[in-house]
């Protein structure tokens, strides 16, 4: 019999939590052929990342998941034999309770956020027992080593880009109302909090020797381009041009498409987890903002990748990389955006070449829902 599972997850802000859920539900169904259900609390988020979703609906299956909303108070639900819990996001009370009746009790697990900082290895598969209920709660670390959870990714991810790359970008930019890129013109995508660095890159790019067109999915860079471009607002389907740069707002589209967009972009502006490590997937150069936390915690987090990241890549390209990541978060650097930018283009075909071999580098870590299906059959037995 199949294995049945029960993901949780609390959207809690932006869409990074219910992205991530989701990618691992589908890949458990779709490509280990385990039963699972989805709990998610805010199913409006959910629709924003993949539009089949009803958002009124109880219980919908969509692409081999039973997806449940997660309402209070949660009515009972026999719990699964394995239970993720997204992020901490704090299981209902009486289906905690279920599961200490169980016999045995369900894997529990805590699937927590990714980082490349070194302690991750020591505090992945730490279990931690419930103080009164006869349960264990492991803590699952996703990571970028092979001693950690792994990264996400669908086993044919490659397959799937290289079709694209191969033969589906003239199409996809057709689709979008645009041509097929110039020889010397530089694609951009922009995924991006709200951002200081923001205007200064924008009049750099205008200011560029080659033309330039970032494309923006509709979100919270808007407002901010809005505000450089002079205009009262922006909205999906609208273009402007300044010097060199072509600005084009984007739909915010499905988890699938924008994975495409990555595909077909020369740079990826990302954010947050998730579209951080899809463009990493994409084997393209990425600019990453990490999800700013207080006290500016997030830099640790944005230098422990870099670091890594940056392993066997040349001395001035890793200087450009790093220069045009601090400045994109806030960290004091010694010269402008401006001149990062710079750096960065003299470098651009040693970054590139780097890119594409990093995903060799991203596999060593192996893939986060085979990993955690051989950490959970371990548990079972
Ligand atoms: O939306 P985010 O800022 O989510 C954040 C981070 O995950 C952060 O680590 C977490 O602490 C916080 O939420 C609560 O960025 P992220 O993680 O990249 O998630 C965005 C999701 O949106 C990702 O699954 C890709 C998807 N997406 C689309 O489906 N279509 C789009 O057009 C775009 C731009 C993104």
């Amino acid at each position: 019999m199949r294995a049945t599972w029960d993901i949780f997850c609390n959207v809690v802000d932006n869409y990074g939590d219910i992205g991530i859920a989701w990618r691992l539900a589908r890949g458990l169904a779709g490509e280990h052929g385990l039963s699972v259900r989805l709990w998610v609390d805010d199913l409006r988020a959910f629709r924003h990342i993949w539009p089949a979703i009803d958002a009124d609906a109880d219980r919908q299956a969509c692409e081999g998941v039973t997806v449940c909303a997660w309402r209070m108070p949660f009515a009972p639900a026999e719990p699964a034999q394995v239970v993720v819990e997204a992020f901490g996001c704090a299981l209902p009370e009486p289906y905690l309770a279920a599961m200490s009746m169980q016999s045995p009790p369900p894997v529990w697990i805590n699937l927590e956020y990714l980082s490349a900082e070194p302690w991750v290895a020591a505090h992945h598969g730490l279990p931690s027992p419930h103080p009164r209920l006869p349960l264990t709660k492991y803590f699952y670390f996703p990571g970028y080593t092979a001693d950690t959870g792994g990264l996400l990714a669908e086993a044919e991810l490659d397959q799937r880009r290289a079709g694209f790359v191969r033969s589906g970008t003239p199409a996809f930019w057709r689709e979008r109302g645009l041509a097929v890129p110039q020889a010397d013109e530089l694609r951009v995508s922009l995924f991006a909090y709200e951002n200081p660095a923001l205007p200064v890159l924008l009049d750099a790019w205008s200011a560029d020797a080659r033309p330039i067109t970032c494309l923006v999915p509709e979100g919270r860079a808007i407002p901010q381009l809005a505000t450089w471009l002079s205009v009262p607002g922006l909205r999906a389907g609208e273009a402007y041009r300044r010097g060199a740069l072509q600005l084009q707002i984007l739909p915010f589209s499905d988890q699938d498409t924008y994975d495409r967009l990555l595909w077909a972009c020369d740079l990826n502006f990302v954010r947050g987890e998730d579209s951080c490590v899809r463009a990493q997937w994409a084997a393209r150069p990425l600019v990453w903002q990490a999800y700013p936390q207080a006290e500016a915690a997030h830099w640790d987090k944005l230098d422990a990748l870099l670091a890594h990241y940056t392993e066997g890549l040349g001395h001035e390209a890793a200087r450009a990389v790093g220069g045009m990541w601090r400045h994109w978060n806030g960290q004091p650097e010694a010269v402008g955006v401006a001149a990062c930018w710079a750096a960065w283009r003299a470098q651009q075909v040693a970054i590139e070449r780097h890119a594409e071999g990093w995903c060799d580098r991203l596999r060593l870590a192996g893939l986060l829902s085979e990993k955690l299906v051989d950490f959970v059959e371990n548990k079972l037995k």
